[in-house]
């Protein structure tokens, strides 16, 4: 709902708020800032918006790839797409319930869009009226999701698109959008929009601001400083995606210069080969091939998958930001569900050797699976053997691992010890002939010291 005194008054603020750069933060700080981020390995990336009513199909045309794109993919004119607006009616949303299938599968954050490409705000906005409050279902959906958060220990996060279709002043424009009231957009209108309706969503208390489509030209580098500052003044524990700024080098999603701002890379639809060295950084990533709910798109990725590729990242030292599309009534559909639960299942036995972990000491992928570590209180080091292919010799060696083997056990089974030998500068765990778990079966390993390796 639209307001138009408080927007002026909201824009003027915006205008001439304190945006004085952020003092230099030191590492201590970071370390502090980031550090649930990086403890949390997991998290839930949310879709949801209008172009979930039309579901990847336009006049008859089915789309694929992310159909959230679809007013793009099929040149909706605004005035054409504005109608969705009567059909987006989620009266089956439950909050709790996606915040639970969430917690259940060892998520520790969720990132939600509160905007995409389109410019639709699933909060009711005084900046706008394009939004949930003119909608048949009217009410906010961001706050029973942030109270869910909050009841059961889940970081809420927001997904705010800088490119905006709908806003007449966004910069860049295409002719199919056709509602450009100016022949030259005004930017820093725009800006001043996008500060008022950050300022609504700060209120909310999010634990990141992920921003996207700021590659096209209306966004520059200056506007990326700035938002960046404005923020981490207002909310100094905040943490913002690289994609605030101009850096990231397309969908390998790492910084180009160390001038641009944000606090994490931001991968999407890759694993980076050897991770991202000495950076904060995060995987998005979908189950099928679309980030909004496609009603045609079978294309699921199976949970073994899934669950490996967090495997993958935690031990090159990422975080997996992993996507589901719900509908318009408000359901997250039933095969990402499945997964979600697949996932939990192996969490549940599993869940220490991901969660507050750091990167593999191996330099080279090992033939067998995957490892990540954590350093243990009295400096000696727990590693996590993440066994993909399991060893048909009951012997799982471990190529150049010098260091004194201390004790080694299933995860699932602490109690039942299993055997170590060192020989030739590599360390052997004797292993029973089954793996326990077809996903990956998980091997504690702790060693003398630091871990070492050849
Ligand atoms: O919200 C989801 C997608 O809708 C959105 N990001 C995820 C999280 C997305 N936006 N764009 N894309 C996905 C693919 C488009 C990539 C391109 Fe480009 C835009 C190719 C050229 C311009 C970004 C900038 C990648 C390369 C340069």
């Amino acid at each position: 709902m639209k307001f138009t005194p408080i927007l002026a008054v909201a824009a003027l603020a915006a205008v001439l708020g304190n945006v004085q750069p952020a003092q230099a933060e030191t590492k201590a700080e970071n370390d502090a800032r980031m550090g649930w981020f990086r403890e949390a390995r997991f998290g839930m990336f949310i879709h949801w918006g209008l172009y979930a009513v039309p579901a990847g199909e336009w006049k008859g045309k089915k789309y694929g790839g992310g159909v959230e794109w679809l007013q793009s993919l099929a040149n909706i004119p605004v005035a054409e797409y504005t109608p969705l607006l009567e059909k987006f009616n989620p009266v089956k949303y439950d909050a709790e319930e996606w915040v639970r299938l969430a917690k259940d599968a060892g998520m520790k954050y969720i990132v939600i869009t509160t905007k995409h490409h389109d410019g639709f705000c699933l909060w009711d906005s005084a900046q706008t009226d394009w939004d949930i409050g003119a909608t048949p279902y009217k009410k906010d959906l961001l706050k029973p999701l942030a109270d869910a958060c909050a009841k059961q220990g889940i970081r809420l996060c927001f997904y705010h698109s800088i490119m905006d279709w709908h806003h007449p002043e966004w910069g860049d424009k295409a002719a199919w959008r056709g509602n450009a009231a100016t022949a030259k957009p005004d930017m820093d209108k725009f800006s001043a929009y996008l500060k008022a309706q950050l300022d609504e969503l700060l209120a909310y208390k999010p634990g990141i601001l992920w921003f996207d489509g700021e590659w096209e030209k209306a966004w520059t580098h200056e506007r990326g400083v700035d938002l960046y500052n404005y923020l981490l003044e207002k909310s100094p524990a905040l943490i913002v995606n690289n994609r605030v700024d101009k850096g990231r080098n397309g969908m390998a999603g790492f910084n180009t210069g160390s001038q641009f701002k944000g606090d994490y890379c931001t991968p999407e639809q890759e694993i980076p080969a050897s991770g991202l060295p000495g950076v904060d950084w995060e995987s998005c990533m979908t189950m099928n091939n679309t980030w909004g709910y496609s009603a045609h798109d079978n294309k699921w990725k199976s949970t073994e998958m899934l669950v490996r590729n967090l495997i993958d990242i935690a031990s090159k030292g990422g975080n997996y930001l992993l996507n589901v599309g719900p509908t318009s009534e408000g359901l997250i559909p039933a095969p990402s569900v499945e997964r979600l639960q697949g996932i939990a299942a192996w969490m549940k036995v599993n869940g220490a050797a991901i969660h507050g972990t750091t990167a593999s000491p191996f330099s080279k992928t090992p033939d067998w699976g995957r490892c990540t570590t954590r350093s243990l209180p009295d400096g000696n080091t727990r590693l996590y053997l993440h066994v993909f292919n399991w060893p048909a010799d009951g012997r799982l060696v471990l190529n150049g691992l010098t260091n004194e083997g201390l004790k080694a056990s299933l995860l699932a089974k602490p109690g039942d010890a299993l055997k170590i030998t060192s020989a030739d500068g590599s360390l052997t765990i004797a292993v029973p002939a089954q793996a326990a778990d077809p996903l990956a079966t998980v091997i504690v390993l702790d060693v003398k010291g630091a871990a070492k390796v050849q």
